[in-house]
């Protein structure tokens, strides 16, 4: 049955902002006929390249996701930008920063960029921010920018929903360590260095190397680069980076094999959020609710009152 939209399909694909962005909403917030859109949507995805830029706030990341964007524009390259940032509310001063330093590309009709928040909680934002990227595929985008703030397992689930990902840290000292126990140095096909005018910069980089070279070797070794984001300086090499980064996915056949291992995730999750939703009707809420005195009185446990409403799913 189709549903009324905001906004006419067709011209999302033809990259019409206006409904680009409605369609952004229309997944964001999971309005009626959003499944039938991304129906829609997946058949025409898989064209455009997705960049991921991670690391802890305040490190650069917006600065040089516009500076990254202004490069991709001079090479004639379409570009969509995905900002989530949980860690500032719609409200708050780094959104209304990233707004301010995104002006060199915001009134550009090749660049479209969206900020997401979690509005207060993470679930499903990984997801939301996937099919964002999904529609701006689809819209005909060549280069995808995710910027997130590395502080989380949503926010790491982001940053791997990239074909490159770009681990941003900066100069201050321990920055790299807490890196490391955030998981940022797993995910990162390479690192930048940025903040490189600030003290520091080249000890930095050692310390980042010495922590790489005690991972495992494989055919690709994740590289660390100097960057001023701020005045640009090395955001070609950055970019170059990452061009050197997708061939060797290419060339591999690794680049196949990374979008199949996740499109594998998103159905396994479709598949674990429908069964969650199917689950949970009126009848078993009832029948938790009633029963769960009997756990906390200990006439019994968790696991049969698991064991009764999963078979009282299957029986249904
Ligand atoms: N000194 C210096 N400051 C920078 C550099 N890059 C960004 N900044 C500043 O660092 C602050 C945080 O930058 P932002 O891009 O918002 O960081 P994000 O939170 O990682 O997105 C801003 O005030 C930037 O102007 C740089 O290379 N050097
Ligand atoms: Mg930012």
């Amino acid at each position: 049955m189709a549903r009324k939209l905001s906004f006419d399909p067709e011209r999302v694909f033809a990259g019409d902002r206006v409904a680009v962005s409605r369609a952004i909403s229309l997944v964001e917030n999971e309005l009626d006929g959003s499944e039938e859109f991304l129906r829609r949507v997946f058949s025409k995805t898989g064209r455009a390249y997705r960049v991921g830029i991670t690391g802890p706030p305040g490190a650069g990341k917006s600065t040089l996701t516009n500076k990254l964007a202004l490069h991709y524009r001079k090479q004639g390259l379409s570009v969509g930008i995905i900002a989530v940032d949980p860690t500032s509310p719609f409200t708050g001063g780094a959104l209304l920063g990233d707004r301010v330093r995104m002006t060199d590309v915001e009134l550009d009709e090749g660049v479209f960029i969206r900020s997401m928040a979690s509005r207060g909680s993470l679930g499903g934002l990984s997801k939301k921010a996937r099919e964002a990227a999904d529609v701006l595929d689809a819209s005909g985008k060549d280069i995808i920018i995710l910027e997130t703030v590395g502080v989380g397992q949503s926010e790491l689930d982001i940053a791997g929903a990239a074909d490159t990902t770009v681990v941003v840290l900066v100069p201050e000292s321990g920055d790299s360590i807490q890196a490391m126990k955030a998981g940022l140095m797993e995910i990162a096909d390479f690192f930048v260095l940025n903040k490189a005018d600030r003290a520091g910069a080249d000890q930095a980089v050692m310390s980042i190397k010495m922590i790489l070279h005690f991972k495992s070797e494989s055919a690709w070794t994740p590289d660390v680069l100097k960057a001023i984001a701020s005045d640009g300086t090395g955001v070609a090499e950055i970019a170059a980076k990452v061009a050197e980064h997708r061939s060797h996915l290419e060339r591999t056949g690794k680049l196949a094999a990374k979008r199949q291992h996740r499109l594998e995730e998103r159905i396994r999750e479709l598949v674990a959020d429908r069964l969650r939703i199917d689950f949970w009707s009126a009848e078993r809420k009832r029948i938790l609710s009633s029963r769960i005195q009997d756990v906390m009185n200990y006439s019994s446990t968790p696991y049969d009152l698991a064991h009764e409403l999963i078979n009282n799913f299957r029986n249904q």
